[in-house]
């Protein structure tokens, strides 16, 4: 048996970023624009004039101020309202595959290995650009790797899931390191047209490298023990993938292939049962709420971090203890808790213990006992 550790963690930013004042601008020009080429339907009562969309309201529902997106120009075009993204020929890389390698190479450098101890690459992912090949094959033919690559998807808890996948085959020995990659173009599965939705998410790629601790070459985090569990829930869906159906009368054009959720239900189911995931993985571990120095939560809503901060450690959290990137990134679905474990766990000192936790659609929920060496 080897002790799986997290040795590098790799962060890819798009370039733009869109505003709360920007996104509620482009927004309620769309609204304008809608209501007046519907004028005749809204004033005869056979169609609902669109509301607008508020800043104030979206960051106190959510605690979001900007999300990164990689094109900005079709989002904040009110006659556009998706981004605009090239069509990509057989011979190019996918988006996905790209900005995951970014964040690979980062998290291999960060552990300072290269593709030659790297015998597993995952895609994990809400979304998948190229069902197949694999965007994962497409990472591994780009960086070099020897042996296998696959993709996985469990929507917001893709990243943990992955980890506990390649930390699994480390400890049994069927692979030396994992690179566990999370690209996620959340701004193209999302309708920006709908008030309820079109500021909660944005885009970004992260990467964990796991290996056996053993050949870690400096600091580094032992993967203490993982636990996933899911239990279904439609509150959060995307009805059709794939498959354009016929669609019933007056539905917009794909809305059945995106993203859609019941967010005051979701709110209210998953608030506990990642609480109580949380505090049966750490009373499983040995774990009391005074040994945690860190937690790194899914990134999806303020107040539901707080509260789960809250229950967690029975008390209010402070800032460093809990960090939130949420008002810079917005949702990035599975690469949230990733992009806070990446950016605020370098302080954390030897021993120190913290737990990665991701949750959404499903429901799902993973967590990740770490330690800290060196
Ligand atoms: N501006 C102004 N007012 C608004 C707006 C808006 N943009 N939107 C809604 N309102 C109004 C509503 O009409 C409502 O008005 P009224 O009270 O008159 O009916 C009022 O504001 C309150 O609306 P809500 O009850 O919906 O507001 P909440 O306070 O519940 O906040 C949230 C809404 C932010 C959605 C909140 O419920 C939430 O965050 N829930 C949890 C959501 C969550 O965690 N989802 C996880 C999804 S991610 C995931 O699992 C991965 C999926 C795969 C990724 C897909 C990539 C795209």
């Amino acid at each position: 048996m080897h002790t799986p550790a997290i040795t590098g963690t790799g962060v890819f930013t798009p370039e733009n970023t869109i505003s709360n004042a920007e996104l509620v601008a482009a927004f309620n020009a769309y609204v304008d624009l809608y209501n007046a080429d519907h004028a005749a339907d809204i004033a005869a009562g056979r169609l609902a004039a669109k509301e607008y969309s508020s800043e104030e309201f979206i960051l106190k529902a959510s605690g979001i101020q900007q999300r990164y997106v990689i094109d900005k120009s079709g989002i904040l075009d009110p006659h556009v309202m998706h981004p605009l993204l090239e069509q990509r020929a057989d011979e190019a890389p996918s988006l996905m595959a790209e900005m995951g390698l970014d964040a690979a190479r980062k998290a291999l450098a960060e552990a300072g290995k290269t593709a030659t101890d790297v015998d597993l690459v995952i895609c994990a992912a809400s979304n998948m650009e190229r069902a197949y090949p694999a965007v994962a094959i497409e990472i591994q033919e780009l960086l070099g790797v020897q042996g296998f690559a696959f993709d996985m998807n469990v929507a917001c808890s893709s990243a943990t899931f992955g980890i506990q996948a390649a930390a699994d085959m480390i400890r049994s020995g069927s692979i030396r390191g994992a690179l566990v990659i999370n690209p996620e173009i959340c701004s193209a599965h999302l309708e920006w047209r709908d008030r309820d939705c079109h500021f909660i998410f944005g885009d970004v790629a992260t990467a964990t490298f796991i290996e056996r601790a053993k050949a870690a070459s400096g600091a580094f985090f032992e993967v203490k023990s993982t636990r996933c569990a899911t239990v279904f829930s439609n509150n959060i869906r995307n009805n059709n993938g794939y498959l354009r159906r016929s669609r019933p009368a007056g539905m917009a054009d794909r809305r059945d292939m995106q993203f859609m959720q019941n967010g005051r239900k979701v709110f209210k189911e998953v608030l506990p049962m990642v609480s109580d995931h949380i505090a049966a993985h750490m009373a499983a571990e040995g774990v009391a709420a005074d040994d945690l120095k860190r937690l790194w939560l899914h990134q999806a809503n303020k107040t539901m971090n707080d509260f789960i901060g809250r229950k967690v450690l029975s008390r209010t959290p402070k800032a460093h203890e809990q960090p939130n990137i949420l008002q810079d990134y917005a949702n990035t679905s599975s690469a949230g808790s990733i992009i806070a474990f990446s950016k605020y766990s370098s302080d954390l000192t030897e021993g120190d213990t913290g737990l990665i936790c991701s949750f959404g659609a499903g429901y799902s929920v993973g967590s990740v006992v770490l330690q800290r060496h060196g």
